[in-house]
């Protein structure tokens, strides 16, 4: 599927249940809006372990899959897509390295998180990626698109 240079660049950003039980949604939404990203779509979901497995598909040959797919179903995701320039790269910047213990300070997971397994937070990591994740999680109807007040001092 091809993306035009016209459509605003989009990314899926999810907060796992690790991140929603320990109340850092607040902090975490924060980050992101305070830099200038668009909040374009947000809802709490309860995924299924196979709905899990199909988020994570590309990790099925790795020993922690099934791990991992148990955690994410295991409690309340804030599934949610973020807008604006540069924000799959740079919304990965924020969100900090996989393992908390690599993380920067000053990163979502380097501040809030300590090990792999629980580094609260998912960011797609590519384009690709990006448009397959909000489609799997959403509704075509769920996102809004609207011009913030903001925009033109950030633009
Ligand atoms: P994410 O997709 O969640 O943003 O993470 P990522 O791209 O930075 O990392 P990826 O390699 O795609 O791994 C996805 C998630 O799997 C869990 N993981 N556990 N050794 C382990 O136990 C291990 N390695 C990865 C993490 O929750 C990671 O975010």
């Amino acid at each position: 599927q091809e993306v035009s240079a016209a459509e605003p660049e989009r990314t899926f950003i999810a907060i796992k249940p690790d991140g929603v039980q320990r109340g850092l949604i607040a902090e975490i939404l924060s980050r992101f809006e305070r830099k200038g990203y668009k909040l374009v779509a947000i809802k709490l979901v309860l995924p299924s372990k196979e709905f899990a497995q199909k988020h994570y598909h590309d990790l099925k040959d790795r020993p922690f899959f099934d791990g991992l797919c148990d955690f994410l179903s295991s409690g309340p995701v804030l599934a949610m897509v973020w807008e604006g320039e540069g924000v799959i790269k740079y919304g990965r910047k924020l969100i900090g390295a996989t393992d908390p213990q690599k993380s920067e300070p000053g990163t979502i997971r380097g501040d809030l998180a300590v090990v792999v397994g629980r580094n609260i937070i998912h960011g797609s990591d590519g384009p690709e990626t990006a448009k397959d994740e909000i489609a799997l999680w959403f509704e075509p109807t769920e996102l809004v698109s609207y011009t913030s007040n903001a925009e033109k001092w950030l633009y």
